[in-house]
């Protein structure tokens, strides 16, 4: 059925025999037959609707994820086959959206995946970013930024007629409305809305990512998280949000209006998700396009109030957007009026000055608006809405207990399980039927073979099969050679201090010189890095200079080599965390404890049956209550002590350099010799000063009882059959971190469809 189905497509395009097309024809093909079967399946339906907004959507690639969710992907596989072609080659010559950073989007997208599951009616809202987060190449050692357009003519986008005028101080920018399909899994779709600019220009890009900044009409939609070290950078993303809410809020009330909505019931058939502070602008745009429709300010305020919820995804205070009123007032003067109003209603009710919207330097708290004027604020781990509720947003707390809660994250077996590890989702499938792929807690059933040596066999056989696919694909697609009877170690994340890539590092530099010595690890370590620097973040991109330098020197040395290598995979993405992830055997979660919110890479690799190493932060404090101590490796200082530190500002890394022979040998190491000669002086200096003089984010607290700890798991590694079943284990427990469980749980508490 399918095979006549595309023969018959290649035929009308191509005029020729599908065993004669290329990778590029035979998926063009099955984009566009994908693309038809969805459109058949319909979309969900409801008296309420979700709208979760968002600035970033990371989805991947859609072929494969959208050939599962509509049960077509073992048949089309088989038919490719026939063809000549693997599934995974044409699938190569699917470019990757860009349309998303980190942990964030790629949330968005899972979440996505789980609303149409459920068969809830719930689309997303963001940008058609042209070349979206950079490419990242590396170039003498270090990162260098290219643009990375993803957009072909024919795609997964689906250009329509809906267009809307985006008024801006100077001028108005007329939108056009691009969709893409959302399949879930055995069910209806959804939808994801992505704004253009008519006018964008591709050309004002010069050289890498550099363009004028000024040209708005030309490049508002070129970039996401365009640089913001200057005023006019500031400029561009403000207009970047209100020229996503604007479109947002206008299709919101454009689809209500075709529905014969009466709009003073909005919040009734209206929910919109705020994805942390990006989309805040939607509070204001939408009180004021209520005005507009003759509804009064008062009446607007509270139905806008009992439709927006607000999720918070960060403790990093520099994270929370403060725009100078100004800034503002230069973009979008018609909101002002109503954030003053805003602002006034708070100042009449509230005298604290920490939970004002407009504060002393009159800079407008955009977390504040959400929190003042939403009816429900969310953390996304456990831990992370408790420090949320008793340290950082206390104050709020205190006068709205209600509107707080959690909402653990989770993400989607789909990708995560069924499409990116299909030996292990088989061979589960083998063991406890197909339940678990909807259902994901069933997965528990696999505790019955705990004591079951061919399972655990099977686990650890598996295990090395995904590491041999991960060889070949890094030796075809970066040149990177590995051994797969080494450990995988595995660390795939942003780059940024809190995360403590640069921990990792110093392992690294500790277990070359213990190497060195001729105390050498039982196993060899494969240690593999994945990690974009934000652009204009200095000493995020000096710990990417360290790790690639220290690559080429183990590379260099064929003694250690022999028991330690390390990898940096260029331009970490959804594609690459999809090979990387099955292959892993230590998952690296080594966050300073309290600043991770939650983390959701620690899933996908529990999932996938590697062991974390991890501090009690985010996510992975509630790994270690589903697993236990006996199946995970966890570390380091806790929040509350990290948290004390911080109130008495009495964590010195200097003393810790100075006291401990270990840690100063590993930290002079990175100025020494070997290194000065591969790398450079200024790169390396400045972070060796940062980590002696600074480190904000306490790695010298935490780096000896880090190295005792992997120490500790690199032996226990060779033990096959424990270590099997805490790969078992992990797996068994995983089901809790389904974001089908997350969507249900935000249905219960926040969003109320159906
Ligand atoms: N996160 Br704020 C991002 O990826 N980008 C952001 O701008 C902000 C947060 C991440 C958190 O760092 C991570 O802990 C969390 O798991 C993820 O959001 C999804 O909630």
């Amino acid at each position: 059925m399918i095979e006549k189905q595309l023969r018959d497509i290649i035929t009308r395009r191509y005029h020729k025999k599908a065993e004669e097309c290329s990778r590029e024809e035979l998926y063009y093909s099955l984009l566009e037959l994908t693309k038809e079967i969805t459109k058949e399946r319909g979309y969900n339906e409801g008296e309420r609707k979700l709208y979760y907004i968002s600035a970033e959507f990371l989805i991947g690639k859609l072929l494969s994820n959208n050939l599962i969710n509509l049960g077509l992907f073992e048949e089309v596989e088989e038919v490719l086959v026939k063809f000549g072609k693997t599934i995974e080659e044409v699938e190569a010559a699917e470019p990757e959206p860009s349309l998303g950073n980190g942990g964030l989007g790629r949330l968005a997208a899972c979440f996505l995946d789980s609303i149409a599951t459920l068969s809830l009616p719930g689309d997303g809202i963001g940008l058609n970013y042209h070349y979206g987060l950079f490419r990242q190449i590396f170039e003498k050692h270090k990162q260098k930024e290219l643009i990375n357009p993803w957009i072909e003519p024919e795609s997964w986008l689906n250009q329509t007629d809906i267009h809307f005028d985006i008024p801006f101080k100077n001028f108005t920018l007329k939108s056009r409305l691009y969709d893409i399909d959302v399949t879930g899994y055995e069910s209806k779709n959804n939808k994801l809305h992505l704004f253009d600019v008519e006018t964008v220009d591709e050309k004002l890009v010069e050289e890498g990512i550099h363009f004028d900044k000024s040209q708005v009409e030309k490049n508002l939609t070129l970039f996401l998280y365009p640089d913001d070290s200057d005023k006019e950078g500031n400029l561009l993303r403000i207009y970047q949000q209100y020229f996503m809410v604007s479109n947002g809020a206008q299709l919101i009330l454009k689809e209500c209006k075709e529905k014969g909505y009466d709009l003073h019931k909005l919040d009734q058939h209206v929910v919109i998700q705020i994805n942390d502070t990006h989309p805040t602008l939607v509070i204001p745009e939408l009180i004021r396009l209520l005005m507009l429709k003759g509804i009064r300010m008062d009446e607007a305020i509270g139905i806008v109030s009992r439709t927006c919820a607000y999720t918070n995804h960060t403790i990093l205070s520099e994270a929370l957007e403060k725009w100078p009123f100004e800034y503002l007032d230069e973009v979008v003067p018609h909101l002002m009026p109503i954030i003053c109003e805003l602002d006034t209603r708070v100042k009449e009710e509230y005298a604290d000055q920490k939970v004002q919207i407009i504060d002393g330097e009159r800079r407008v708290h955009m977390a504040h608006i959400d929190i003042h004027y939403g009816f429900s604020v969310n953390g996304v781990a456990a831990l992370h809405t408790e420090i949320l509720e008793q340290s950082e947003l206390k104050h709020f707390y205190d006068i709205y207990p209600e509107k707080f809660n959690n909402k653990t994250n989770g993400i989607t077996f789909r990708r995560w399980l069924l499409e990116a590890n299909h030996p292990l989702a088989d061979y589960i499938a083998s063991l406890i039927g197909n339940g678990f792929k909807k259902d994901e807690e069933e997965l528990e059933q696999l505790l019955q073979y705990r004591d079951v040596s061919q399972v655990k066999e099977r686990l650890l056989a598996i295990k090395k099969e995904n590491k041999l696919a991960l060889k070949r694909y890094l030796a075809e697609t970066e040149n990177i050679e590995i051994d797969e009877n080494s450990i995988f170690d595995i660390q795939i994340k942003r780059l940024h201090e809190y995360k403590r890539q640069q921990m990792n590092a110093l392992y690294v530099i500790h277990k070359y010189l213990e190497i060195k010595k001729g105390r050498v690890p039982s196993t060899p370590v494969t240690l593999i890095f994945g990690a974009k620097a934000a652009p204009a973040y200095e000493t995020a991109k000096d710990i990417i200079h360290l790790i690639l330098c220290l690559q080429e020197l183990i590379q260099d040395d064929p003694q250690v080599r022999r028991h330690m290598n390390l990898v940096m995979v260029q331009n970490y993405n959804v594609t690459k965390a999809t090979k990387l992830i099955p292959a892993c055997d230590i998952s690296e979660q080594i966050s300073l404890a309290s600043k991770e919110a939650s983390g959701t890479s620690n899933m996908k690799f529990m999932l996938n049956g590697a062991v974390t190493l991890g501090t009690m932060d985010g996510a992975n404090v509630e790994i270690h209550d589903l697993v236990g101590d006996e199946n995970i490796y966890i570390f380091g200082v806790g929040s509350k002590e990290v948290i004390e530190h911080y109130a008495k500002e009495d964590y010195v890394s200097k003393d810790y350099y100075e006291k401990d022979p270990e840690i100063k040998e590993a930290v002079d190491f990175i100025t020494g010799p070997e290194l000065m000669k591969i790398g450079d002086p200024e790169n390396l200096n400045r972070l060796q000063k940062e980590l002696i003089g600074k480190d904000w984010f306490m790695t010298l607290l935490d780096l000896k009882d880090y190295i005792r700890t992997k120490d500790r798991m690199i032996k226990d590694y060779e033990d096959r059959e424990g270590w099997s079943e805490k790969m078992l284990v992990n797996i068994a427990k995983a089901g809790y971190f389904s974001s089908d469980r997350t969507i249900e749980q935000y249905n219960e508490d926040i969003w109320r469809l159906k």
